[in-house]
């Protein structure tokens, strides 16, 4: 058995835009189960750690300005092979070009900004999922 845990994220755009719901229900819809779920605006401090691993990069600071720009809901998911299982529903980073089915391309675009604006996160591996819970639900 791989029962995992991942930290989903829905973005300020995803909660700007009122897609919070059709986002969890997807979730749910696929069987996968949200064991704890909240609405906060995170600080720089928290999105820092969240992407450490870009930290330095172009898209970097733009990343942090967006993510601190209002709500974002945090949910702890659970299920078997959860993490590669919400990556795939999510689609791949890009919204343009993310594949029909998946929640970045069926309700993502482009906005004509540097940033990009696509809805979710999801954690990548199960020590990024570790990692990421900790600092989302301590
Ligand atoms: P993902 O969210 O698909 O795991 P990632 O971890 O590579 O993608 O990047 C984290 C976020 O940073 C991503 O959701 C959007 C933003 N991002 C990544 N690459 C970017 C780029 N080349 N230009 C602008 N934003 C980017
Ligand atoms: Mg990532």
């Amino acid at each position: 058995q791989n029962r995992e845990q991942t930290l989903v994220l829905v973005k300020p755009d995803g909660v700007q835009r009122g897609l919070t719901g059709q986002i969890l229900a997807r979730i749910e819809a696929k069987g996968y189960v949200v064991e704890d779920l909240k609405m906060i605006v995170p600080t720089r401090e928290m999105l820092t750690q969240h992407y450490a691993e870009h930290e330095g990069k172009p898209f970097f600071e733009p990343l942090v300005e967006f993510m601190s720009s209002g709500p974002v809901v945090a949910a702890r998911v659970s299920g078997d092979r959860v993490i590669e299982g919400f990556r795939s529903l999510a689609g791949s980073t890009e919204p343009t070009t993310a594949a029909p089915g998946t929640i970045r391309g069926d309700l993502g675009r482009d906005w004509g900004e540097k940033v990009q604006k696509n809805l979710v996160h999801g954690s990548d591996s199960t020590e990024s999922a570790e990692r990421e819970l900790g600092i989302w639900f301590g």
